[in-house]
């Protein structure tokens, strides 16, 4: 028997997407909004991720179903990427900044609105963990640099070498010319961000990077920035964010796609909504990759870029697929 529960301001009618394991088109059909709407909770749980991460993704849906918590989900999701040493964007084997070092950044959200992030943390994997550690094993929410990794070993993380062979050789090679652009996409390898849902349709979720290739010794992203890279709202919903940070972190993008649903937009219009800001400001979005991907509190999911190319995957009843973003630039 399906168990209901009744919201406010929230909308009902789902994004209709045909399951499979290609890659689909979003549906553009726009939902309605009413006051009072049903939730169906057997709708739940329901992991999505940003980018073709279908390992990482399932991770977290079979997390869920086990009834592990939203967080620990999509924490034990995301270190699938950290520990994939093919995944030049996350964690070990991410590719290094100007100077050769690998630096990595992680935040993570909780459902009470607690939140952790660590900042350019050197020779430790999991640091979406670790960013849980600071949220619940100290008095702040951000720890950057030695500071944060000496935290870490003394929560018992083990000191990696994150710099792999075939990192070091492409930044050896990079270092031929020097020439610091982004490239958008990214081949479809990027960060992570992920928003879980547990049985009841509570939201938690995790972002994690080792931010752009290249980039000066010490910069940050939007990525473990609370509202920029993500931000939930457990009675509204959540957000996050991949592409260039810095355009993200100028618009606060997580936590505006969140305050625009909690205005009564559906995840799809909010996230819209939200690379609109950023186009508009002139044609300087041309040279870079953003996208958002949202889910709110009755588990519509939203997903809008800059640029053709963005998926992400949605797990939900069992079935993990890949979605194809809608995207602003069809120029
Ligand atoms: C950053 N948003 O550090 C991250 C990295 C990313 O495409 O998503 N790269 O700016």
């Amino acid at each position: 028997m399906k168990r209901r529960n009744f919201l406010k301001n929230a909308s009902l009618t789902g994004v209709g997407i045909t399951i499979g394991a290609a890659v689909i088109a979003c549906n553009e059909e726009k939902p309605s909004l009413n006051e009072t709407t049903a939730v169906d909770l057997s709708k739940f749980p329901i992991a999505i991720c940003t980018w073709g991460f279908a390992e990482a993704n399932a991770k977290a849906g079979e997390e869920l179903s086990k009834n592990t918590s939203a967080l620990d989900s999509a924490i034990a999701g995301v270190a699938i990427e950290e520990e994939n040493i093919k995944n030049t964007t996350v964690g070990r084997g991410g590719t290094p900044d100007r100077d050769g070092n690998v630096t990595l950044d992680a935040c993570v959200m909780n459902s009470n609105g607690d939140c952790g992030a660590v900042l350019c943390v050197e020779n430790i994997t999991n640091v979406a963990a670790l960013a849980k550690k600071v949220m619940e094993d100290t008095p702040h929410v951000m720890l950057a640099g030695k500071g944060a990794e000496e935290f870490a070993y003394s929560q018992g993380f083990k000191k990696e070498d994150l710099l792999t062979e075939a990192s070091k050789e492409a930044w050896e090679k990079w270092k031929v010319t020097s020439k610091y652009k982004p490239i958008v996409n990214i081949e479809n390898h990027d960060t992570i961000g992920m928003l879980t849902m547990d049985k009841d349709g509570n939201i938690a979720g995790a972002c994690t990077t080792s931010g752009l290739g290249y980039k000066m010794k010490g910069r940050i992203g939007d990525s473990p920035i609370i509202g920029s890279g993500l931000f939930i709202d457990n009675e509204i919903g959540g957000a996050v964010a991949t592409g260039m940070g810095e355009e993200v972190v100028k618009t606060v993008g997580s936590f505006l796609i969140v305050e625009l649903m909690r205005q009564g937009k559906s995840p799809q219009e909010a996230c819209e909504e939200a690379i609109n800001r950023i186009v508009s400001k002139g044609n300087r979005y041309k040279d870079f990759q953003i996208a958002y991907l949202a889910i709110n509190k009755v588990g519509e999911i939203g997903s809008y870029c800059i640029h053709k190319g963005f998926t992400h995957m949605k797990y939900q009843n069992g079935v993990n697929e890949q979605i194809q973003s809608d995207y602003f630039n069809k120029a």
